[in-house]
């Protein structure tokens, strides 16, 4: 049985007392959480497929398993389902859109070729909802990236197909931007690399360098589109060597004034990105963050509150870098309710922000400052049971999304309603 109004409600008053004992604001708190955005990746909604009908496989390395029914089989039942989930989800969020996400009537229109009138029911969409957008060239599932190489291609036609399908995409996110009034972030991410060891590593590096350098070439005003650049550690299939490397990217990113992205997934499994954020804005102005859960290797699970995701959230609230960071989040599971993984990844990824935004921060930096790490140790673990539910449920219920676990018997009944009609 669901909460009712009243009893949230005096949860939520009970809480407020405890969280300003230890000198936490909590409206406050819901107030800035209230102005984050997070990008929610239209390829969970159908397991990364796309809709160009190239007849191409999932490629780059890129795999989702699972064959639950009722994925989206068109941008419309994938629009409806992306407003189903963001009806689960409180405040305004953003769409993270992928190149290969165009809408083509029915023309075959390469990826070089690709406009900003591709993606004009997308932008609608968008800006009916009052929405952002951020944008991704494909650099995979695709003829010519069949062989697992795009903008390090030895082939300089190759390259050059590649570079154009990037400036397109840049032209693409700038139209997106001035669209919606909203900054629109164009993330570019490649599959490039090896299975087995190479013996030339350097050659395919400062062949993406000079391609990147090309696709970048056009000025395009940072108020209607920022460009990132997303490493790698490995891939499925390019196990030995991944080209566009953590160190690589970074480089580029500090030398070009780029975004990095940082992927969760991407680094080794004992690596977290959660102490990587405060190393690489002492250098980058602002960068972009792929939350995913790797699960022994770079899965894109969905995500779940995890220590390393309350950790990325308090990276984020202490070090006072969201205005610096864009939120993105980056995971596929085929295995489940596509419209719940969504929600639950989204709705996880917020309440870690929240539980961030209620620390006691200025309690916790002065007793850190003065070397007791005694009090750090013990305020920390004292915060972990505070009721953060009750707090979450109230800003649930205040943004009109369902609360508790609610929101699952509005998706079972789409399932029955929409998904399983699906053939
Ligand atoms: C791949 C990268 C990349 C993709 C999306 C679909 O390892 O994480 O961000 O997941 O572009
Ligand atoms: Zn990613």
């Amino acid at each position: 049985m669901s909460k009712s109004t009243p009893q949230v409600e005096k949860a939520f008053a009970l809480a407020c007392r405890q969280y300003a004992d230890r000198g936490v604001d909590v409206e406050k708190a819901l107030k800035r959480l209230s102005g984050i955005a997070i990008s929610l990746h239209c390829w969970q909604g159908d397991d990364v497929g796309g809709f160009e009908n190239f007849g191409v496989e999932l490629g780059g390395g890129l795999a989702v398993t699972g064959n639950y029914p009722g994925k989206a089989r068109t941008p419309d039942e994938l629009r409806a389902d992306l407003d189903m989930a963001l009806s689960l989800i409180p405040g305004r969020h953003r769409l993270n859109l992928h190149a290969f996400y165009a809408e083509l009537s029915g023309r075959r229109v390469d990826r070089n070729e690709l406009e900003p009138k591709h993606f004009a029911y997308w932008i609608d969409w968008a800006r009916s909802r009052r929405m952002g957008m951020d944008f991704n060239p494909t650099f995979f599932s695709h003829p010519k990236a069949a062989d697992g190489f795009t903008l390090s291609h030895p082939d300089r036609a190759i390259r050059r197909f590649w570079i154009e399908h990037g400036i397109a995409c840049r032209r693409i996110g700038a139209a997106i931007g001035k669209a919606l009034g909203k900054t629109c972030v164009t993330n570019v991410w490649i599959p490039d690399g090896y299975k087995d060891t190479p013996v030339d590593r350097k050659g395919p590096r400062e062949r993406l360098a000079e391609s990147l350098d090309a696709v970048f070439a056009p000025k395009i005003s940072p108020s209607l589109n920022l460009d990132a650049v997303e490493s790698k550690l490995f891939g499925i299939g390019s196990e030995s060597y991944v080209v566009g490397s953590h160190e690589f990217y970074l480089g580029y990113a500090l030398r070009s004034g780029k975004l990095l992205c940082l992927d969760a997934g991407h680094f080794h499994p004992t690596e977290v990105i959660s102490d990587k954020i405060s190393a690489v804005l002492t250098f980058l102005d602002e960068i972009l963050l792929h939350v995913s859960r790797g699960v022994r290797w770079d899965s894109d699970h969905v995500v779940t509150l995890t220590d390393e995701l309350n950790a990325i959230a308090q990276e984020l609230v202490r070090g006072d870098y969201l205005g610096r960071v864009h939120i993105g989040l980056d995971f596929f599971d085929g295995s489940i309710n596509r419209i719940a993984a969504w929600t639950i990844g989204t709705r996880s990824m917020l309440k870690a922000l929240l539980a961030a935004l209620l620390e006691p921060i200025d309690r916790l930096r002065r007793v850190e400052a003065e070397g007791d790490l005694t009090s750090r140790l013990a305020l920390l673990e004292e915060q972990k049971t505070l009721p953060l539910g009750a707090v979450w449920d109230y800003h649930c219920l205040a943004q009109g999304a369902p609360v508790g676990p609610a929101w699952l018997d509005q998706v079972k009944a789409y399932e029955r309603a929409v998904l399983l009609k699906r053939k």
